[in-house]
């Protein structure tokens, strides 16, 4: 039953490998710097690191993590997700962009700032124009090194249900944000539709737009839900632009290894959000919405390669006190007798006034 105590706590160091890539996700402050096989290092708090404790982050997301069970003991300050590769890596800088790669995956960080009373290096116009300014150096960064496919991108900024005047009109800001996005795709030589990487759009407490990508050699396979319409393919009343990202996608590394990205899954069924106002029976339709795109990767694929229960989960809840009974419905939904299902929960905006909650995950 839900109720009986666990032998492993729920928040441990989780992550998984393909032999090439791996993940490693952990409820600590200090990040491992100097280690010759980070691909890419990404800081989940709102508090910031300082002097030499920053040296191995390569991206800061203004968000707090929250408990995933009662009675954990003391919180740590944030979750630190780190990124890791058999091979050498080298570095570089691009205007707002830092990255990583190997001879085959780039690890790309962009932090950029809108117009406000700051004036940080980069400052963009304002989210239409940051998104845009933001995939461009994305999309340029692939193309110096050598990398023609986007496989996931990780998109965070504040605000994200506020609305913005901007030369379009009034709108929310994560319409702008995908007017910005799509943009850039259609600009370059890459797809917004079919093809387009598993992605997640959140909003922050505060802070740049900060936008983070895993890129190959190698075309990912992308994934699609049959119980929604592809979010490149939504009806205009969920803004002017459709949002250019699919549901998952899997890449297959030169040993063979596989890992599937599902993209950020929300409460979602065709184009309509469901359960308005339950966050209980939001993350079940949410992790229904999960379960089939494992199982479409797994059909591409040919063979069940990946399991629900045994992804790593990243869970963002709109309202901190809904963090237990999220956590605890992932447990019941998806957890068999003592197991432990690996997650970490942080607050966050969706990107949908109504969604109470959005579940991505990572399976090797
Ligand atoms: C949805 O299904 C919920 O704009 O990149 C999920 C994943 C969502 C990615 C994005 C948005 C994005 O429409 C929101």
């Amino acid at each position: 039953s839900d109720s009986q105590p666990r032998s492993q706590p729920r928040s441990q160091p989780h992550g998984g490998s393909t032999g090439v890539l791996s993940l490693e996700v952990a409820c600590a402050a200090a990040p491992d710097a100097g280690d010759a096989r980070l691909l890419g290092a990404v800081w989940h708090s709102d508090v910031v690191l300082a002097g030499g404790a920053s040296a191995g982050v390569d991206i800061q997301i203004a968000m707090s993590p929250l408990p995933a069970e009662a009675a954990t003991g003391d919180q740590a300050g944030g979750v630190m997700e780190q990124w890791r590769v058999s091979g050498a890596v080298r570095e570089g800088v691009r205007g707002p962009a830092r990255y990583r790669c190997t001879d085959d995956l780039l690890f790309v960080a962009i932090t950029l700032a809108e117009q406000s009373g700051e004036r940080p290096r980069e400052v963009a116009r304002d989210i239409a124009a940051a998104a845009q300014q933001a995939y461009t150096t994305l999309f340029d960064v692939m193309a110096a090194e050598g990398f023609g496919h986007l496989v996931r991108c990780w998109n965070y900024f504040a605000d994200i249900n506020r609305h913005q005047a901007n030369q379009l009109g009034t709108l929310e800001r994560y319409r702008l944000f995908n007017i910005g996005r799509q943009a850039a795709f259609e600009a370059s030589e890459h797809s917004a539709d079919v093809g387009a990487p598993a992605a997640c759009a959140l909003g922050t407490q505060g802070g740049p737009l900060t936008v983070y990508a895993l890129a190959a050699r190698q075309a990912p396979r992308c994934v699609e839900n049959p119980r929604q319409v592809s979010a490149y393919r939504y009806p205009e009343r969920y803004g002017p632009k459709s949002p250019s990202f699919s549901r998952g996608s899997v890449l297959s590394d030169a040993k063979g290894g596989q890992v599937l990205f599902v993209s950020g899954t929300a409460s979602i069924v065709g184009h309509e959000s469901v359960h308005l106002g339950d966050v209980v029976a939001q993350t079940e339709e949410s992790l229904r919405n999960i379960v089939t795109v494992v199982a479409e990767a797994n059909r591409g694929l040919g063979r069940d390669a990946f399991s629900s229960h045994k992804l790593c989960y990243k869970v963002f809840v709109r309202r901190p006190e809904d963090a237990l009974m999220v956590a605890d419905t992932v447990h019941r939904v998806l957890g068999s007798e003592g197991e432990t299902i690996n997650m970490v929960v942080l607050r966050a905006d969706v990107c949908r006034a109504e969604l109470l909650v959005e579940i991505e995950a990572v399976g090797f």
